[in-house]
């Protein structure tokens, strides 16, 4: 990279940053925890925040912002069940950002929102440098995706306060090692937080479902 682009970089992390602890603000002054959401494309982002969402219901106040190149498809499954939900198409962009978050934020009535969930873009990699102003960063890995992403992705399981290990359902038929796994992620991010679930069966989504209850008192 020529070294004239390395201040442009530095600008823009700069201005995300700022804006990022704006929408931190925003947020608390409503009570609202936020959470980002990141994993690949078909991990079960958008799965396991309906199921988590019906698992709330009359218990936490929920609302989502979807995040995706293109399209309103997952928006129209969160709305589906009643959970308030706003789109952000980032038009080929691989991550949201701060800006794209605060555009979001002023869609949503957050007087009426105690756990706010950002499903991020599909990727493990560019969603991980962007601070969104969210107060705890979750990963998704599934197991069809293999047990070895912790060795080639290393920067998405450092970053992450939780790692929630989903489609455990499928362990009887695939190859995958979950001590061996658990001990790459802990390798990475020694305080990891790791959930073992299931959205078909509802295996392991209560210990999930309590975590976020013991967040959702710390507004
Ligand atoms: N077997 C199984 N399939 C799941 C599970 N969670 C999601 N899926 C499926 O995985 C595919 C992608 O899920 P989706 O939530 O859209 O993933 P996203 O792209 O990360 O939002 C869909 O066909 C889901 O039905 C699970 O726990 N077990
Ligand atoms: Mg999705």
């Amino acid at each position: 990279m020529s070294p004239d682009r390395i201040p442009v970089i530095e600008r823009i992390m700069g201005a995300n940053d700022d804006l990022a602890a704006q929408n931190r603000r925003l947020l608390d002054a409503h009570h609202v925890h936020a959470i980002n959401i990141m994993a690949s494309p078909g991990a079960g982002k958008t799965s396991l925040i309906l199921r988590t969402a019906q698992a709330l219901q009359g218990r936490q106040r929920v609302a989502v912002v979807e995040g995706d190149v293109a399209s309103s498809v997952d928006t129209d499954k969160v709305r589906a069940i009643g959970v308030p939900a706003v789109q952000i198409n980032t038009g080929g962009g691989c991550h949201l950002d701060a800006n794209q978050l605060r555009g979001a934020l002023e869609q949503l009535n957050l007087d009426e929102a105690d756990l706010l969930f950002i499903e991020n873009v599909g990727n493990l990699i560019c969603p991980v440098s962007f601070d969104l102003g969210e107060h705890t960063r979750v990963a998704i890995a599934s197991v069809p995706e293999g047990d070895d992403k912790p060795h080639k992705y290393p920067g998405i399981y450092s970053a992450v306060d939780a790692l929630v290990v989903t489609k455990i359902d499928l362990l009887p038929w695939i190859d995958f090692d979950m001590a061996e796994f658990q001990r790459l992620a802990r390798s990475l991010n020694p305080d990891i937080r790791i959930f073992q679930l299931s959205c078909v069966t509802g295996e392991g989504i209560a210990e999930w479902v309590n975590w976020l209850l013991a967040l959702a008192q710390t507004r």
